[in-house]
């Protein structure tokens, strides 16, 4: 039995700096133990989906990452893992509880999951291994797979039992955080105009050349590599919601500013991403959401989206700014405005439905795409001197 702590220091020696998660009681040394570790950062999220994508995110800003997650969220993983890890081939180490472990008495709603727990994680193709017994074990174990783990972009699981951590029932006593300043919100409601295209526009011809963008799945990307294909962007092929997660892992490790372009579907999708974006305050994330009321990719089904106020979502979630937008020329300033202070900020820009016709897809694979996308924001950018805000997170 180890520690959380010299888990976690075997793991920084191991190259990974930072874990994603939702807390599980079999998991509460090593989250807690994170929370004052200086080596490794734990960022905590909204569901075990959101962990793997920012995992990813932070994968793609050139950190080594892994997910803390309880079994019982493997459900949630399932397709972020199958859809935006494993096509982009970004590996993370799951750190994965084994509540209802067979022979062991547990809760009911555990007892289900924790007889296929590792089926589960084995038909995902993702190897299992026992959580190390002993800190030589983790040591070496960690030491050995996180490079394994950059050479083949494999994913890895560790299980953990029971009795595999040692003080499993310390408390977490942390102050509170400060509330964080309202948004402001801005704008009536108008019939949109605009198509997404005009939108995608706008935001390229404002985009300084050292920003990273993000884009959610289905026309928005393709759209967006239509335009004109750039190293800097980040195309999500499936994973729908989880692009605003892949960002905010990408905003936290580093300096560069970070762009997220997102659909009312896939923000609702998992609108608890609000929340955590609003809680860590990334300065340098700019949050967009083209809002067409509709699943346009699927065939244009509505959305919820006509009864909810974004902007106020962000701004109660804790956004630096949010703001609704209501014609191409107040997105273009809204946008060279969020690009120059610190944020986070959201900016939620209504269109209509539609799509060119003919419309392409990323023709480079998504493999491909993340090294490329992790090259990009991994460069050291040359300093600027434009008199902006300071925006370092
Ligand atoms: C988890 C998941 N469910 C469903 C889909 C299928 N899908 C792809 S894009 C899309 C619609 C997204 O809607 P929205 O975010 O509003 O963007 P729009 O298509 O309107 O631009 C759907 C349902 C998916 N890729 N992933």
């Amino acid at each position: 039995m180890i520690s959380g702590s010299d888990f976690l220091d075997a793991a920084a020696a191991g190259g990974f700096r930072c874990f994603a998660g939702v807390p599980c009681s079999l998991l509460t040394p090593l989250i807690n133990a994170s929370l004052s570790n200086e080596k490794v950062a734990y960022i905590g999220v909204t569901s075990e989906g959101e962990a793997v994508a920012t995992a990813a995110g932070s994968w793609l800003a050139g950190v080594r990452s892994g997910v803390l997650t309880q079994n019982s969220g493997l459900g949630n993983i399932v397709n972020p893992f199958t859809s935006l890890l494993w096509p982009a081939s970004i590996p993370v180490l799951l750190v994965c509880s084994h509540r209802g472990a067979p022979g062991a008495h547990d809760e009911p709603q555990h007892v289900l999951m924790g007889r296929v727990t590792q089926a589960l994680l084995e038909l995902m193709e993702i190897n299992c291994s026992p959580f190390p017994a002993e800190l030589d074990d983790a040591q070496e174990w960690l030491g050995r797979v996180g490079e394994a783990m950059e050479r083949d972009h494999r994913s890895r699981a560790l299980i953990v039992e029971s009795a595999s951590l040692q003080g499993a029932d310390s408390r977490c006593i942390l102050p509170l955080p400060e509330p964080p300043p309202r948004g402001l919100l801005e704008g009536e409601r108008v019939a949109p105009q605009a198509t997404r295209e005009a939108a995608l526009e706008v935001l390229v011809s404002a985009l300084p050349d050292d920003a990273a963008v993000l884009a959610t799945t289905g026309m928005t990307a393709r759209e967006l590599f239509t335009i004109g294909d750039r190293p800097q962007y980040y195309y999500h092929v499936g994973a729908m919601g989880s692009a605003s997660a892949t960002a905010l892992g990408v905003a936290l490790h580093t300096t560069r500013t970070v762009v997220v372009i997102d659909g009312d579907g896939a923000a609702l999708m998992r609108l608890g991403t609000f929340a955590t974006i609003g809680h860590l305050r990334p300065v340098n994330l700019v949050h967009v959401l083209l809002d067409n009321g509709v699943h346009d990719s699927t065939g244009g089904q509505p959305t919820s989206s006509a009864t909810v106020d974004f902007a106020g979502v962000a701004a109660a979630c804790g956004y630096t700014r949010a703001v609704r937008t209501e014609s191409l020329s107040h997105l273009a300033a809204a946008f060279t405005q969020a690009l120059r202070a610190p944020g986070p900020h959201l900016l939620h820009f209504p269109i209509t439905p539609g799509t060119r016709a003919g419309l392409g897809r990323p023709t480079i694979t998504p493999d491909v795409v993340a090294r490329r996308f992790r090259s990009f924001v991994t460069t050291p950018t040359m300093p600027t001197s434009t008199g902006d805000e300071t925006r370092d997170n």
